[in-house]
């Protein structure tokens, strides 16, 4: 498979691509199998329709890999707490977690509860041609507890800081208790016949520099190491959003490194291009544009090279009104430009 011999800088026929959140809202086809379900979450949980919806970017655009098509939100949902997606305002938790006994209370073992997304990739897996790659992934420790604790999106975090601050032992528990499941769910998907695994940290950025390794990649990388621990040949890509600033800090045995789109892509290089594969960072918002789309993917081109080393991806995720045309132009884009 390309997408995994990149992820282990093993020479490829050209560069390979997908793009974060390339399965949803800006495809029709999704905008179908969306109301077949009934909603977001039943169709989370109907197998059958999650890989179909996990298949479409793949037969749509020509992208090199799948990504299993779930939310980083079910961790919380199955370790008991209640979810609504509320339209226009996003992912709800009416009684967030803000106590001990608010933690004590949350089941410990989620992953066991997660059988539907396991058989989402068995499906996936039988129906994806050979040569392309399913990825699964979770949300980091982190941003999965950003919406624990505040009760859904953030634009402050004002409530998980106070705690960050106030009460780093209440932090720790919660971080402890959602990295535990994370790494048993991520075992569970690679069993299940995820090529690779993703871990998206979409919401690092919240954290100034110290607080960020004590509170998010420290955790992010005890995953990494024991999943890499258990199954070397599963490549472990690691996005922590919004850090550019903190890449000197950045450790541990994982092998790729996701560059969000505020990232200067030479400094990534510079930094972090001989110890990690960088994927990434084209301006998603670039693809409202095609003139814009090449520029854009022409330049980090030229960063990276048409060579080992680099998978092309958006920086962050596509957005619902995004031309679908854009994103097939810029996947024929990338591999004819990096051909070797
Ligand atoms: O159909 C709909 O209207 C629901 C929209 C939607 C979709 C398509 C949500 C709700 N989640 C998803 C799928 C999803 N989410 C995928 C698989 C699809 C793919 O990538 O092709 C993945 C990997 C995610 C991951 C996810 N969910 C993240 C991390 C990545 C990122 O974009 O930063 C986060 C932060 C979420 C939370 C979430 N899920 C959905 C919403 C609206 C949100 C909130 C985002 C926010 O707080 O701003």
């Amino acid at each position: 498979m390309v997408f995994i011999d990149a992820c282990f800088r093993k020479k490829t026929p050209y560069t390979p691509v997908w793009l974060m959140r390339q399965a949803g809202r800006y495809l029709p086809q999704y905008m179908k199998v969306r109301e077949k379900a009934g909603d977001f979450l039943s169709l989370c949980k109907n197998p059958e329709l999650a890989a179909e919806v996990t298949l479409q970017p793949v037969e749509i655009l020509g992208v090199d890999a799948a990504i299993l098509f779930s939310d980083i939100l079910v961790i919380p949902l199955e370790m008991g707490m209640e979810l609504r997606f509320e339209k226009g305002e996003g992912p709800v938790f009416p009684k967030p977690v803000r106590t001990m006994e608010d933690i004590d209370a949350l089941y410990e073992f989620p992953e066991e509860r997660l059988t539907y997304v396991y058989e989402t990739i068995k499906l996936v897996k039988k129906r994806l041609p050979k040569d392309k790659a399913l990825i699964g992934f979770a949300g980091s420790p982190w941003t999965i507890a950003t919406y624990m604790v505040e009760g859904g999106g953030s634009k402050s975090y004002a409530a998980i800081k106070k705690k960050v601050y106030s009460e780093p032992e209440f932090m720790h528990a919660l971080l402890i208790k959602v990295a535990e499941a994370i790494k048993a769910y991520l075992i569970k998907q690679i069993e299940s016949g995820a090529d690779a695994v993703q871990i998206f940290d979409s919401w690092a950025s919240a954290l100034e520099k110290d607080k960020f390794f004590e509170f998010s990649w420290d955790y992010m990388v005890e995953i990494a190491e024991f999943i890499k621990e258990r199954y070397p040949h599963v490549p472990v890509i690691l996005f922590p959003k919004g850090i550019a600033g903190y890449l000197d800090g950045i450790y541990g045995k994982f092998d790729v490194f996701g560059v969000d789109w505020g990232t200067p892509m030479e400094l990534a290089k510079e930094k972090l291009g001989d110890r990690y594969v960088l994927q990434g960072n084209l301006e998603p918002a670039r693809l409202y544009n095609r003139d814009e789309t090449r520029v854009g993917v022409e330049k980090i081109i030229e960063v990276m090279g048409a060579k080992e080393g680099h998978i092309f991806n958006l920086g962050h995720g596509m957005m619902p009104d995004l031309p679908v045309e854009n994103a097939k132009y810029l996947v024929e884009l990338v591999h004819d430009l990096t051909r070797r």
